[in-house]
């Protein structure tokens, strides 16, 4: 169910936040098609969903990849400023998939936060290791993971957090604006346009394109969202095919067939080799500066 003014229902209902939203961040949109907020600074209150969330004495997970030389390179400081940003004052149990457990550096947690470490074999090719996330991700959501969380979001290692990353990110299902691309027009986004590949897309489908650095929800619709991208990867690789970008080509068409429930603008996860955006007021995570020389062999 949308929260905007857009939905008609909640327009009787609740239009007071859903103006409020338009009012706060007129320049931006926030609000889509199916009525899903799309948050930006400024249109939501944090406190309140912090209060929100405390009612709820939820338990939030993160989970991240740091596999081969990924781990020494940006683990640390995924983990330093999670601490200090991510879902501060809730419970919050960290997921760290790694082939080597015994290098995750030893990180003094805040009151309620957990860290569990779990391996996964490392992958010949990087582009296995990226894929592999999402059978690897499925697993733990229907173990111990899914049992212990209610929501859960999945990042990227290359990134650190920059600012207050709390509970107004809680959705059933969340998507994440790709910085480079959130201004782009839709037939220009770079959606696997092969119709072999099960990630395709054509021309006139595609609302958004979402970075697969940062995607949540709760336990159940991850299940989903996850089952379909394995399982869609799988067909692709069986036939020869690889989508051009990977998992996220295919999270791209999960999304476009499933629509979020909300989407968190730019600002969530900000690429600061772009520079100064007017709309881009506090950014909330980082994506750390990538050495390609170095890791990419
Ligand atoms: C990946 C590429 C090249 C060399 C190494 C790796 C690599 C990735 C690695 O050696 N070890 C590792 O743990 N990873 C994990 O996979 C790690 O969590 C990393 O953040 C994630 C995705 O790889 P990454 O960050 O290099 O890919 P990006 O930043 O180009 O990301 C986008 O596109 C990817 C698919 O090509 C994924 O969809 C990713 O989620 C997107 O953000
Ligand atoms: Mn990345």
């Amino acid at each position: 169910m949308g929260t905007c003014p857009l939905d008609r229902e909640l327009m009787l209902k609740d239009n007071f936040t859903g103006l409020l939203r338009l009012w706060a961040r007129p320049e931006v949109l926030t609000c889509t098609s199916w009525g899903a907020p799309i948050i930006w600074d400024g249109t939501f209150d944090p406190d309140v969903a912090q209060q929100e969330a405390i009612q709820q004495n939820l338990t939030i997970g993160l989970t991240v990849f740091a596999v081969g030389r990924y781990l020494e390179k940006y683990l640390a400081r995924f983990l330093e400023t999670a601490e200090q940003h991510f879902m501060v004052g809730q419970r919050v149990v960290y997921y760290v998939f790694t082939e080597r457990p015994a290098a995750v550096p030893r990180l003094s947690l805040g009151p309620g936060r957990q860290l569990r470490v779990e391996r996964v074999p490392r992958e010949r090719r990087w582009q296995d290791v990226s894929m592999e996330r999402m059978n690897t991700l499925h697993a733990a959501l229907g173990g111990r993971l899914g049992r212990e969380a209610h929501y859960v979001f999945c990042l990227d290692v290359d990134q650190y957090f920059s600012g207050p990353f709390g509970p107004e990110a809680l959705a059933e299902s969340v998507a994440q604006l790709h910085s480079w691309h959130y201004h782009w027009p839709r037939r220009l986004l770079p959606y696997e346009r092969d119709a072999r590949s099960a990630a395709a897309l054509a021309r006139d489908e595609g609302d958004f394109y979402y970075h697969a650095a940062l995607f949540g929800g709760r336990v159940q619709a991850l299940r989903q969202l996850t089952a379909h991208c394995a399982q869609a990867q799988q067909w692709d690789r069986k036939r020869g095919l690889e989508a051009r970008w990977h998992d996220e080509s295919h999270l791209n068409k999960y999304f476009w067939l499933h629509k979020p429930a909300k989407i968190l603008s730019p600002e969530f996860c900000w690429s600061p080799e772009i520079g100064r955006r007017a709309e881009i007021r506090r950014p909330r995570l980082l994506w750390a500066p990538k050495d390609y020389a170095v890791v990419r062999n």
